[in-house]
């Protein structure tokens, strides 16, 4: 299969330069198949799912459903209504904090965060926790990017009640052990939510083998369309928490004595959902999978490493994040040039990438940095676009020097 064919807007040139689209950690382009999907379901399906008495309504709501399964399927979860649609990993995050805050948090609680999470796994906690009078402990990390396990393991106490932390970061590409990580909460009985939305489109994930409680993440950063994510959560940890909105949808009866709500995964889906996105999700997917997830990983692990190797001869660059396991997520400062000025020539040169904090300032604190320049890769950049980058790094670091 020719993977870059599938992407369109890969043939933009920027400036009279190719494209070179390196800012998939902020989200990813779109193939052929998800556009056309979106476009088949707004000429030929759009309407209401689950509650129409017509042929349409039925066709979307049997093709939305099935979209769920094979969410289901893709992350291995035990059973589809533990697939809850959500407008993204910030929705899902959010949707958890609240209900569980409201359920579990009280006076003097704990929630364990890590220190390289993006401010939408620390900022719906920190909701949370004064809402009940709780607060947040933070799991630090070395130079390197790699999670501290042994103080980790000491920020146990009868008060811990979730451990919320990232799968991989989108700062550092760091690829944390969630497995380890879920299964020492679970020897303190604590449940554990992951941010996916940085692994779900590099690497497999199987929440059934990492035992989570909650795994969040974004259709957006995995080649489907804006305005959909996941919330996967157990069965038996999602029947105890309370609705987050309340609306159409999510109820069994309502009269102005007594509402009783609808059972999983409607209780969580308030409202008309975004159905033609979810099945541009589920067309994403089959992309990944007609890839192949393994080939994904393979392939952008390879870019990782060429990049690497080739961005280190460049003169007075230092990476921010050398953790053993990363994926192709390389932040980088030029010598002592700021980010912005280094992104902006970049861009004038056809090269995309992001600048700044990238929503993890705590993560800029811990080196006392403003911020760096992030060259994030998905499956269809190639060597030649490592090049170009590098290239365009050689041409512009005197200018800044
Ligand atoms: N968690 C992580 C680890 C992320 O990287 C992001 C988005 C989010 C949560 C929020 O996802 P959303 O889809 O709900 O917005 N990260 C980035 C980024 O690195 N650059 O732009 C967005």
């Amino acid at each position: 299969m020719n993977i870059r064919s599938q992407f369109p807007i890969l043939n933009t040139q920027i400036y009279g330069h190719p494209l070179v689209y390196l800012d998939n950690a902020a989200t990813t382009q779109k193939p052929q198949r998800v556009i056309d999907t979106l476009q088949h379901y707004y000429l030929g399906l759009n309407s209401n799912i689950h509650r129409g008495a017509h042929y349409l309504a039925a066709q979307a709501t049997d093709l939305y459903e099935q979209t769920r399964r094979k969410v289901q399927q893709f992350i291995n979860a035990r059973h589809s209504h533990e697939i809850v649609f959500t407008r993204g990993t910030t929705e899902s995050i959010n949707l958890v904090a609240s209900s569980f805050g409201q359920r579990y948090l009280r006076e003097g609680d704990e929630i364990i965060v890590s220190g390289m999470e993006h401010h939408s796994n620390i900022v719906p906690w920190q909701l949370a926790a004064e809402r009940a009078g709780a607060h947040l402990l933070v799991i630090p990390f070395s130079d390197e990017g790699v999670l501290d396990m042994d103080t980790y393991r000491t920020l146990f106490t009868t008060k811990t009640r979730l451990v919320a932390v990232n799968h991989v970061s989108n700062t550092l590409g760091t690829v944390n052990p969630i497995d380890e990580i879920t299964a020492i909460a679970h020897e303190h009985n604590v449940p554990v939510l992951i941010d996916g939305a940085q692994s779900v489109s590099h690497i497999p994930v199987d929440v059934q083998r990492t035992g989570c409680d909650f795994y969040c993440f974004s259709g957006h950063k995995m080649y489907g369309p804006m305005g959909v994510g996941v919330l996967y959560g157990r069965e038996e940890i999602l029947n105890e928490l309370p609705p987050y909105q309340g609306g159409g949808e999510m109820i069994k009866d309502v009269t102005f004595e007594k509402t009783t709500y609808n059972e999983l995964p409607f209780k969580f889906e308030a409202g008309t959902p975004a159905v033609g996105d979810v099945l541009g999700l589920g067309s994403a997917i089959d992309f990944m999978l007609e890839v192949g997830i393994d080939t994904i990983a393979s392939i952008e692990d390879d870019l990782l490493h060429y990049a690497t190797e080739q961005m280190r001869q460049i003169e007075g660059i230092r990476f921010i994040g050398t953790a053993p396991r990363k994926t192709a997520v390389i932040s980088f400062l030029l010598g002592t040039a700021h980010p912005y000025d280094v992104g902006t020539l970049l861009d004038k040169l056809g090269v995309a990438v992001r600048t700044g904090h990238h929503c993890t300032q705590p993560i800029m604190d811990r080196y006392g940095i403003p911020g760096t320049v992030r060259a994030s890769f998905a499956v269809y950049n190639t060597h030649e676009e490592v090049d170009m980058l590098v290239s365009a790094l050689h041409r512009i670091a005197p200018m800044l020097a």
